[in-house]
């Protein structure tokens, strides 16, 4: 990575709506883009570390039961646009007339500017050939499929605007509440939510949790789950990811402990990040756990390890598993230094752990300084006589909390979480559904 260059300040994930009426060739399709078979399944929405391509399985039919909720699911899942509607056209149904019907079709929901952002893939060169006067009338792009397609989407998804939804057919009002219903949709029955959408994700062989898969029951009434990354998990693509950053022993998993235990209290220990006194590092992988309470709805607790440890085996391959949570829905930092052990690797933490991430923390950073218990005086004036946390925190925008792990006290969990940045005010961004996702509940 080009360490000149200033990371981008959100994960750039390219979002394709696909389209066409053979399930096996827009499987198919789906499938060398993403360079995996999860298509194989015919979910509804897969994801790896550069696209979510977004599935459209009746769209085409003539006798689809819900056309519009079909259409209003697509606009929810693809807010505020797709970067690309991919329209799969098989060998069946690459006549003339079928593709201009089907193009057509895109033109009377979308508006006829959608044409710039369809990308129609073709069967064989043969079919090309016969429709290549079609680029012209239409603007649109055409290919023949092959290997390369995820390259040759992202090339011309380059430097181009994703589309935006003109709600002409469709209010926004609907679109974004059905998105909110969507967000609120529970993983694997977590809770007593409506059903999930199938959704997978790839590649995420990096993750392997010590602690068993699917359907952890904390205690009597206390249920989280445990996020086992390994392949085809149902979740939501909007959850908030909460991602602990920090060195080895700075106490990242107590806090993400404490954060558990503050929603979770009576929870089994067994079922708590492995958190101990070492000079070696004791998270060695990423391991993630869904939890709702305190939180309004679902948050995603991702524990790291160290990345610049050199005992942590496959670094690279443990900072990409972190880089699929930051892409997979919007997410906050909380960056973990301990109190009276700045040291002067951490000064420069946050560029380091920008450069490794490829993504500009510091906007969603809040500090979160452990062992609090050992403060003597303000908080305000320890950060001012630290030179290096001052700066930290300084890029943080002025960000920070206290933990004390050894304390059960979870006030200053809800106290954290009232700092996490107001997004708010940032209408229609990414950054807002964190904030709403981080109200307190009554
Ligand atoms: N007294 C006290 N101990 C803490 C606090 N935070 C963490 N610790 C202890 O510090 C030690 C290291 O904490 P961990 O949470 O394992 O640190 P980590 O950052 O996850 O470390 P790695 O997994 O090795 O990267 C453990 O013994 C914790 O109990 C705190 O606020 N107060
Ligand atoms: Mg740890």
């Amino acid at each position: 990575m080009n360490s000149q260059r200033s990371p981008p300040t959100y994960p750039q994930l390219l979002t394709f709506a696909l389209f066409g009426k053979d399930v096996e060739y827009r499987a198919a399709i789906g499938n060398w883009i993403l360079g995996t078979n999860l298509f194989n399944t015919n979910p509804i929405l897969a994801v790896n570390n550069s696209f979510k391509i977004i599935n459209t399985p009746h769209f085409f039919e003539e006798d689809s039961v819900h056309p519009d909720q079909d259409i209003i699911d697509l606009m929810a899942r693809s807010y505020p646009g797709p970067n690309l509607f991919i329209l799969a056209v098989d060998s069946e149904n690459s006549q003339e007339e079928n593709v201009v019907a089907q193009i057509s079709k895109l033109q009377e929901i979308f508006g006829q500017q959608v044409t710039e952002h369809v990308f129609i893939i073709l069967p064989d060169i043969e079919s090309l050939q016969s429709l290549l006067h079609l680029k012209q009338i239409f603007n649109i792009h055409l290919a023949v499929a092959n290997e390369n397609l995820a390259s040759e989407c992202k090339t011309w998804c380059f430097g181009r605007h994703s589309f935006l939804y003109d709600y002409k057919n469709y209010s926004e009002r609907v679109v974004r509440r059905r998105r909110t219903a969507l967000m609120k949709i529970t993983v694997n029955s977590l809770s007593d939510g409506p059903p999930l959408p199938h959704y997978e994700r790839a590649g995420l062989d990096a993750m392997t949790p010590s602690t068993p898969q699917y359907g952890l029951s904390a205690s009597a009434g206390d249920t989280f789950q445990n996020h086992a990354c390994n392949g085809a998990n149902e979740v939501t693509d909007t959850m908030i990811n909460i991602i602990l950053l920090g060195l080895t022993g700075t106490g990242k998993s107590a806090s993400a402990n404490t954060i558990l235990t503050a929603g979770y209290p009576k929870i089994d220990p067994e079922q708590l990040f492995r958190s101990e006194a070492s000079s070696m590092p004791i998270t060695k992988q990423c391991e993630a756990k869904i939890i709702q309470k305190p939180f309004k709805r679902q948050v995603r607790l991702v524990d790291t390890p160290d990345f610049f440890n050199e005992e942590v085996k496959n670094c690279q391959a443990q900072v990409e598993a972190c880089k699929r949570f930051c892409q997979q829905g919007p997410c906050v930092v909380l960056l973990v230094l301990q109190l009276g052990r700045i040291t002067d690797s951490e000064k420069e933490i946050i560029q380091k752990l920008e450069n490794k991430l490829g993504w500009r923390i510091r906007d969603s950073t809040t500090v979160l300084l452990t062992h609090g218990e050992d403060l003597k005086g303000s908080l305000e004036k320890y950060i001012n006589a630290c030179g290096a946390l001052k700066n930290i925190v300084a890029m943080c925008n002025n960000r920070y909390h206290l933990f004390n792990n050894s304390s059960k006290d979870s006030k200053q969990v809800t106290e954290l979480i009232k700092k996490i940045p107001n997004f708010k005010k940032k209408k229609k961004s990414l950054m807002s559904l964190v904030f709403d996702a981080l109200q307190l509940e009554d």
